[in-house]
């Protein structure tokens, strides 16, 4: 029978889930980590605070280092493993949601539809660009009047001789205003179709949105398409449906999984380091046991959440990934980093709501993550469904 050890846990891998890791993810993981401490972590509270994101810097940044669309295969990709992306995705969200977001937007929501459902020729004209970072990408399905229902949207396209016609709103669309190419999610008469629009077409313009409180380093825009003409080879031909921008939402929905966990080590961490430094009645706070409880629920919630992302990733990496798989890793890593964050935020006390400490920032970068692809509301309502068989949404 094989001994227990009695080395002293890690205090940040307290399960030592690096052990579960490959060399190659460890060296990836690494890589990622180290840039981001490096440039994303010293300067992302002055972008947040200004609202700014040196964009055009992180994406050719980002395609130098091969994180832009890592998982798909040929046309300039990594065609890295799925778990190698989502390790890449938690390291990136530990420096900033909206950092994670640039490159989810990139890879997820604007690559993998052309790569998925595009014609061989769009794939070459933007795959291998895009994966340099020389072309930003944005995805439009989201609209004013339709969020948790994208079915309902009013965005339309008809067919105009050998062009199609665009007229529509999208709404909350993360990289609008600084994206070169919108993937846009349009009702026709052959069903819901996506088009890659060149943001330079007449008709089309992307003013950004401002005066958020969260998600500061993204820029965020409403979409406005007034007749915008795009010939027919700018149609993605593989999809017609809703499972065109639903199968986006999957990839995208799987690195937030990881994602929301790199933010909340963020936060324990901060947390941890502060509660030892921290004196108050001639003690660290973190000698407290109310402290110790918090710091314990954090560390467990951190490690809890790798490991069902960790799952997630073996599963995908192995084709029998669902979408329901999905929901549970959105749904609950989102709720549990949220909850992390706002207990890190109490340790801190008052420095806990200043932006020199970054737990502020995340947790209120989280209260979008919990709302954008997918409200925890509607995965709920996805793993309802297939529990029970019952369709709840309407
Ligand atoms: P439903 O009628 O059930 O199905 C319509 C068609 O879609 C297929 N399908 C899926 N395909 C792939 N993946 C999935 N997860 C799919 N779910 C459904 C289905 O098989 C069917 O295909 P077909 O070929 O037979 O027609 O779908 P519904 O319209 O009732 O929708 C269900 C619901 C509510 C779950 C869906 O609308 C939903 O997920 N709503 C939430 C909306 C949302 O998440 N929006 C995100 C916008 S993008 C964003 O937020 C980016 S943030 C930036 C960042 O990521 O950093
Ligand atoms: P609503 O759908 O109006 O929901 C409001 C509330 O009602 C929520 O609590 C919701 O859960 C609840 N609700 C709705 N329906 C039900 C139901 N059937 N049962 C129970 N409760 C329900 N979209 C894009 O297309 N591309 C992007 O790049 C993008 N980036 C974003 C970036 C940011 C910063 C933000 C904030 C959003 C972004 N979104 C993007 C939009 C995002 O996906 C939507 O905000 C989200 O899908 C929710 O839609 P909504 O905000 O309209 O809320």
């Amino acid at each position: 029978m094989s001994d227990i050890s009695f080395e002293r846990p890690d205090p940040r891998d307290f399960l030592d889930i690096d052990s579960l890791l490959s060399e190659e993810e460890i060296m990836l993981r690494d890589a990622v980590r180290t840039y981001v401490r490096k440039e994303i972590v010293p300067n992302v509270g002055d972008w947040w605070e200004e609202g700014e994101l040196p964009s055009d810097a992180l994406a050719k940044a980002f395609g130098d280092i091969g994180l832009l669309g890592m998982h798909l295969e040929g046309y300039g990709c990594a065609g890295t493993s799925a778990t190698a992306y989502g390790l890449a995705c938690l390291e990136l969200e530990a420096g900033d949601s909206g950092i994670r977001s640039f490159v989810s937007v990139q890879g997820s929501l604007v690559m993998f539809p052309i790569w998925k459902f595009g014609s061989e020729e769009q794939k070459e004209t933007w795959l291998p660009r895009m994966a340099k970072g020389e072309v930003i990408g944005c995805f439009g399905l989201t609209e004013p009047d339709s969020g948790s229902d994208p079915a309902s949207m009013r965005t339309n396209a008809s067919r105009d001789g050998g062009d199609w016609l665009i007229n529509g709103t999208k709404m909350w669309i993360t990289n609008g205003s600084i994206a070169d190419v919108a993937v846009v999610w349009a009702r026709t008469d052959e069903g819901v179709r996506g088009f890659i629009v060149p943001t330079d077409t007449p008709g089309f313009s992307a003013p950004e949105i401002k005066k958020k409180a969260s998600l500061r380093a993204s820029v965020t825009s409403e979409l406005i398409l007034e007749d915008v003409r795009v010939p027919d080879d700018f149609v993605l031909p593989g999809v017609s449906s809703m499972r065109g921008p639903l199968s986006c939402l999957n990839e995208a929905r799987f690195g937030i999984a990881f994602g929301a966990i790199g933010a909340a080590r963020a936060c324990y961490e901060s947390a941890l380091d502060y509660s030892i430094e921290r004196h108050q009645f001639d003690r660290p706070i973190a000698s407290f046991q109310l402290t110790q409880k918090k710091l314990v629920e954090m560390m467990v919630a951190v490690q809890r959440g790798t490991l069902l992302a960790l799952h997630l990733g073996r599963r995908k990496d192995d084709g029998k990934l669902t979408p329901e798989q999905v929901s549970f890793g959105k749904f609950d890593n989102v709720r549990n980093a949220l909850e992390v964050a706002r207990t890190a935020r109490s340790i801190l006390g008052a420095n806990g709501i200043t932006l020199e400490y970054p737990v502020f920032r995340h947790m209120a970068n989280l209260e979008t993550v919990y709302t954008y692809e997918g409200t925890n509301e509607i995965h709920s309502l996805v793993m309802g469904q297939a529990i029970t068989g019952l369709n709840a949404f309407t």
